[in-house]
């Protein structure tokens, strides 16, 4: 059976574990956190998320993982079979990971560790912010899917790049990630209703107090 490593709090865990429901696939989490022994391993960068395949191999990198989960298990396919449509759809997939998530997870340690954040770093995150909402808002389709008709990985990344954008936008940039794009509020609503939405939401709550401890002994 296919292993997930990771934790449910993690925005990038649950992207793979999203296509890994989407895809209707057998695998079991083991809950592991940066740099554990277990986690270096599978993954000697020490991130989550990594998987071990059912044939044995260790893999990490989230784009990697849902590149690797199309190629094994063409069923249920979260890529659309058209060439251009595809790399379409890979495209949408690095702007959320490029443009939403990495510029916004510089201000993570604000939010968790309230370290003080310079104006220059908050104006480059914006910057970064801005050219994202520039691009989602100039190739989303939002048809009701982010590419078009079905649902793809694309969907899957960008739900889950929100997650640290909606966090410091309010609270550190006095801004909205899902008001600035069009259609991006009744999409991440529509979105949010899917069943294994819910079921990943509900464990990321539930992990929640053991992420934070996993912090403050870290931090020491
Ligand atoms: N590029 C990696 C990023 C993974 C990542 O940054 N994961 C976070 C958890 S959400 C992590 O492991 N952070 C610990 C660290 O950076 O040492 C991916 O796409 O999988």
């Amino acid at each position: 059976m296919i292993t997930l490593h990771g934790f449910p709090f993690s925005n990038y865990h649950n992207i793979v574990k999203h296509a890994l429901m989407a895809k209707g696939l057998d695998f079991e989490e083991h809950i592991t956190y940066p740099g554990s022994p277990e986690l270096m391993a599978v993954n000697p960068l020490g991130k989550v998320p990594a998987m071990t395949t059912e044939k044995g191999a260790t893999l990490s990198e989230s784009s990697v993982l849902l590149e690797y989960l199309e190629d094994a298990y063409p069923e249920s396919p979260l890529y659309p079979a058209d060439p251009e449509q595809r790399a379409g759809v890979r495209r949408l997939t690095k702007l959320a990971e490029l443009y939403f998530d990495l510029p916004a997870r510089r201000l993570l340690p604000a939010v968790f560790g309230n370290a003080e954040i310079p104006e220059a770093t908050l104006a480059e995150v914006r910057e970064g912010l801005e050219r994202g909402v520039a691009g989602l808002t100039a190739l989303a389709r939002f048809d009701p899917y982010v590419a078009g008709d079905e649902l793809t990985m694309a969907d899957l990344y960008l739900r889950y790049a929100l997650a640290i954008p909606k966090i410091i936008g309010p609270s550190k940039l006095d801004w909205d990630v899902v008001a600035a794009v069009p259609g991006l509020g009744e999409w991440d609503a529509m979105m949010a209703e899917s069943e294994i939405s819910r079921k990943i939401d509900a464990d990321q709550q539930a992990n929640t107090a053991e992420f934070m401890a996993y912090l403050q002994k870290r931090a020491g």
